[in-house]
């Protein structure tokens, strides 16, 4: 068993000389089915064989040296696509094997497992504590003519292991629940009831969380003068403490009001630094298109709420359009912030689903306009971005005008796809075929590059990203230098984090299960960011000596930390994957 002489290779203080990473949920019988061969040494051509439980090998292969990429310094593509039994198979190189599945139902189950750690996030009645966290939110800063207001703005989701909370994270969480059940409703079960608490309530458990989210945004923008963007701030980070004692002091004293900011059009930052905000359109643009999504999909379910965010998806549309701009994340002690530098991405989404829901041309053209402006999310190609600067990591925007509209404009957003799918697969000559840039949420991009690849694929029938759309999806699954799934708990016997940066699963000793971590990120950002130590040995050193790092550490925030809205990301690809429609 390769298992226990890789325990032993490590006891006794030696590096393995050679591993197979995989897809620890499984493959899909018609899917592209490849495990990476990560060596240590330079190798030539390699042979390689799989057998059933049996023994019997059912398929031997060849695989080309694909070269360095980060600790491996040679890789091979295991390629055993022409194997379709389900089944559990053995693959060996030599002395080195893993155990992989095949299996049609390979992803079933795995969407509604996300949901797991949205619940946990839940601001306003927390089903995890059983109590209502955050109940005093929020007093109005920044903004003279409403500083020191107070609005009820309870709810919502925590956006990662602090409690910081964010409408550009939460609205496009919100949007993808709602898209991924529009789509792929059989994916999803009944399990939970609205407070998230175990028990069915006939409501499929994505529409419940969904609707968790809806509802904060609602209150976060009360009014047509009022659009509200972001809850706390970083002196949140002040107490590492459990939500329901609600640690952080902004000001009115420990465990009251948190901080709301409005958007303004203008710079914001409190302290010392300060965010480059000039409108308001990426905030809302973000309100329109959720909203409007919404309208739709409840307007037979609770026609008095589809009318209600229906009146909230136009109103937030007119305000970014008289209003162009960004509306970007507010910096509080530290230099870190979301910084979204794009908006017309926003705005085509909106547009888009304006149309789709009144049927009003002027919104058609409108999304046209603005798909014409930005047709590549602009990381895709690029070798870094700052924070979260091309935000939402796909534009499901062209996704949404394909919907609606009719050749040629359908060609020309699938056009806009391939050629960030294109730019992103030309970096992506290495053994794990990947393409993206390193930087802080690298699982997000991986997530949405999956995901955009699998929308064009159904928008065209073109497979040419087919392999790459893959070998991202079984990245975030285990088909990664370090062997591990980079979803808690999915699958359960899956090699996983143990000990993320997250006080609840740190103090309380509880699995976060489903929850998407950030992921690895460039040796130079991990070494650069403030304040981060591992607090105990890192029992993935070996794996950690390339240009990429991951640590399973509490001390690790850059790389080990959950993050709400990359979980939310994923729901729509699993929920794809599960439903047969792959
Ligand atoms: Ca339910
Ligand atoms: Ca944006």
């Amino acid at each position: 068993m390769i298992s226990a002489v890789l325990v032993f290779a490590q006891l006794a203080g030696f590096s393995p000389s050679a591993v197979i990473r995989f897809n620890q949920l499984g493959y899909l019988p018609d899917a592209p089915k490849v495990a990476v061969y990560c060596d240590f040494k330079r190798l030539d051509d390699l042979h390689f064989r799989v057998s059933d439980t049996a023994g019997r090998v059912v398929f031997e292969g060849s695989a080309a040296s694909v070269g360095a990429f980060g600790p491996c310094i040679d890789t091979h593509r295991l390629d055993f696509s022409p194997i379709t039994k389900p089944g559990d198979y053995r693959i060996t190189v030599g002395a080195t094997e893993a155990q992989i599945r095949i299996r049609p139902d390979a992803y079933a189950g795995a969407a509604d497992t996300l949901l797991y750690y949205m619940r946990e996030q839940r601001s306003g009645y927390n089903p995890l504590f059983k109590t209502v966290v955050h109940l005093h939110d929020g007093i109005v800063v920044d903004d003279s003519s409403r500083f020191g207001k107070f609005v009820p703005v309870t709810g919502g989701w925590a956006d990662a292991s602090d409690y910081l909370q964010y409408v550009m994270t939460s609205a496009n969480a919100t949007f993808v629940m709602l898209m991924a059940y529009r789509d792929h409703p059989r994916a999803f079960g009944d399990h939970f009831d609205s407070r998230g608490l175990t028990g069915s309530n006939g409501v499929p458990d994505v529409l419940d969380e969904a609707r968790h989210g809806l509802a904060w945004l609602v209150r976060m923008f009360p009014s047509d003068s009022e659009m509200y963007n972001q809850l706390g701030d970083d002196r949140d980070h002040t107490y590492w403490d459990i939500p329901p004692n609600d640690s952080a002091d902004y000001g009115w004293g420990k465990g009251k009001e948190r901080a709301l900011y409005p958007c303004t059009g203008k710079p914001q930052g409190l302290f010392k630094y300060k965010n480059r905000s000039d409108g308001f359109a990426s905030t809302a643009g973000k309100y329109a298109s959720t909203f409007a999504l919404a309208s739709s999909l409840y307007a037979k379910r609770d026609p008095a709420f589809a009318a209600k965010v229906r009146r909230k998806a136009l109103a937030a549309y007119a305000i970014g359009r008289k209003f162009p701009g960004v509306c970007q994340g507010a910096p509080g002690r530290a230099p870190y912030y979301y910084e979204e530098d794009n908006w017309v991405d926003d705005m085509e989404l909106a547009a888009a689903e304006l149309y789709a829901l009144t049927r009003d041309r002027k919104y058609m053209a409108d999304a046209l306009e603005y798909a014409s402006r930005e047709p590549v999310t602009p990381w895709m190609g690029a070798d870094t971005a700052k924070h979260y600067q091309w935000y939402p990591w796909h534009n499901n925007g062209h996704y949404e005008i394909w919907r609606n509209a009719t050749v040629p404009s359908t060609n020309v957003v699938a056009q806009h796809y391939l050629r960030g799918l294109r730019a992103v697969a030309n970096r992506a000559r290495n053994g794990f075929k990947i393409g993206i840039p390193f930087i802080w949420c690298s699982n997000n991009l991986m997530a949405s590059f999956a995901t955009q690849a699998y929308l064009y694929r159904r928008m065209t029938g073109d497979n040419q990203f087919r392999e790459y759309e893959q070998a991202a999806l079984d990245w975030l699954f285990g088909t990664n230098p370090w062997g591990v799934s980079m979803v808690i708990g999915l699958p359960h016997d899956g090699v996983f984090a143990r000990d993320p940066h997250s006080v609840v699963a740190n103090q309380l000793h509880v699995q976060l299960t489903g929850a998407l971590l950030d992921g690895p990120v460039y040796s130079s950002i991990y070494k650069n960011l403030l304040g981060i130590s591992l607090h105990d040995p890192d029992e993935y050193a070996s794996f950690n000596t390339g240009f990429i790092v991951y640590h399973d550490d509490v001390g690790d925030y850059s790389t080990n930390e959950p993050i709400m809205d990359g979980t939310a990301n994923l729901t729509y690809l699993l929920a794809a994957m599960a439903d047969g429609q792959h």
